[in-house]
């Protein structure tokens, strides 16, 4: 312990003492899921990648919800009720480990189950939520369609009424999750503007086949959603959704999970880059001993820890009640826009390494690709951020 008056050591993997705003209760979640994502992800990742797939996504699933990773931040229903600052830091351990676990987690609990907990009846929350806790029950949240990515607004997929059911007919795309979901969180237009609806994945009509020859989230199933006149009963309509703003206030959960996780990504670089910056030696001494090195070290090193900071406060902010849809939108644009930059310039330090699966470096830049699309493209949150400062639209 260093004496009261002197500051402690300068750490270079917590340069500005970061670690000193969280509590205990805080501390205990990291440690929980950085040892299980450090088991369970960290030994076989690399080779899930090469493979492209996702091998034991349902024990994974059970696993998560064990240690209470899935809905984490919700409350009821089996449910862990943590803050946001403790949901935030699980994303952003998950995603040290690999983009795809952390989008696992994130469409399970931020997507599909935020929407239920939010939007659904007490009947729907009490038939899916326990399941999706546990993590035996995976669900998936299909908004995007081919023709509408960025404007969902103009969504095609239609659910219809046809005497107290309804019948849904469309196509969703690029559905994290989809081919291995129990249930899935479906966004139609209606007569009344668009709805949610809960989809049971056994039922006649739907289909979820695998999207494959991917080069990014390689570690993560992704699935179009068919629906060919899905008949499903009254009661499968969320009730408390209606218009856009329903889907749209659940990415504001998950998007928020983002601006944590994606400094995951971006730590993992950097400590990879640190850690070859001291070892390997060019022109008789370690490269970490060039200036050009230390100056990228040094500006990746920044980058990080401004980007932790600022999903810290966005965190305190949503565990107060307080966070804005633009200050989610802020830390989105900001934190997966360095996290990539971060990972590319670790990429050059590694040199021909820096390719390699060997290491993690290249896995987790070609995922931030996949990041920095979805949950609102860059452009799309400069734009929000745009309207924001000026109060002019520019979307359309
Ligand atoms: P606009 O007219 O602005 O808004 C329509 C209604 O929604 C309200 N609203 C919001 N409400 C809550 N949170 C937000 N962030 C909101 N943004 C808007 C708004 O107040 C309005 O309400 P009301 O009551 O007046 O009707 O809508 P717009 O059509 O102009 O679109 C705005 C825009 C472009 C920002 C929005 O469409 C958008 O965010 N587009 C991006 C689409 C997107 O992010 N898709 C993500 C799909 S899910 C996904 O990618 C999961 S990947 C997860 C993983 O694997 O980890
Ligand atoms: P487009 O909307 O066609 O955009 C193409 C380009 O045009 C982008 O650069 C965009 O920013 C730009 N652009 C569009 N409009 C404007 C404008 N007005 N001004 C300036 N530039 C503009 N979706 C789900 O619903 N659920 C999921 O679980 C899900 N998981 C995904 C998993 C992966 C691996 C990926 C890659 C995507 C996933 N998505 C999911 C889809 C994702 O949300 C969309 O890809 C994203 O919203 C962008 O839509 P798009 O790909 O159709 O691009």
């Amino acid at each position: 312990m260093p004496a009261p008056d002197q500051p402690a050591p300068f750490d270079p993997y917590d340069p500005l003492g970061i670690d000193d705003l969280l509590t205990v209760e805080d501390l205990a979640v990291r440690d929980t899921v950085r040892a299980w994502a450090a088991d369970r992800v960290l030994p076989d990742v690399a080779h899930w990648y090469e493979q492209g797939e996702l091998p034991g996504i349902r024990e994974l699933a059970r696993e998560l919800g064990d240690i209470g990773a899935l809905g984490m931040s919700l409350e009821g229903y089996g449910c862990a009720g943590a803050s946001a600052v403790q949901y935030g830091l699980a994303c952003l351990e998950l995603e040290a480990a690999d983009s795809g676990i952390r989008s696992l987690v994130s469409v399970q609990g931020s997507l599909a189950m935020y929407a239920i907990h939010r939007y659904g009846s007490e009947e729907q929350r009490q038939r899916w939520l326990p399941d999706m806790a546990a993590g035996r029950t995976i669900g998936c949240f299909g908004l995007t369609e081919p023709d509408h990515g960025s404007d969902p607004a103009g969504m095609r997929t239609r659910a219809r009424r046809d005497g107290s059911d309804w019948v849904l007919t469309g196509r969703k795309t690029w559905i994290t999750n989809g081919s291995v979901a129990g249930v899935a969180v479906v966004w139609a237009r209606t007569d009344e503007g668009i709805g949610g609806f809960l989809v049971p994945t056994d039922t006649p009509g739907f289909a979820a086949p695998e999207i494959k020859h991917k080069w990014s989230l390689r570690a993560s199933v992704t699935s179009e959603l068919v629906l060919d006149e899905v008949r499903l009963p009254a009661d499968a309509v969320l009730p408390g959704a209606r218009g856009l703003r329903a889907p749209l206030g659940c990415l504001n959960h998950a998007r928020y999970g983002i601006v944590w996780g994606a400094m995951g990504a971006a730590r993992t670089c950097f400590a990879s880059a640190l850690e070859y910056a001291r070892t390997r030696v060019q022109f008789d001494r370690p490269i970490g001993g060039f200036q050009l090195t230390q100056a990228k070290l040094a500006d990746m090193a920044v980058e990080l820890h401004k980007g932790v900071l600022l999903a810290h406060h966005l965190g305190r902010r949503m565990d107060a009640g307080t966070l804005r849809p633009e200050q989610v939108s802020f830390g989105k644009l900001n934190n997966v826009r360095e996290a990539i930059e971060i990972c590319r310039t670790a990429r050059t330090v590694l040199g021909a390494n820096g390719i390699s699966l060997e290491y993690p470096v290249m896995r987790h830049a070609t995922n931030l690709e996949s990041v920095l699309t979805y949950e609102g493209t860059v452009e799309m949150h400069q734009l929000v951020l745009g309207k924001a400062l000026t109060g002019l639209d520019a979307f359309r």
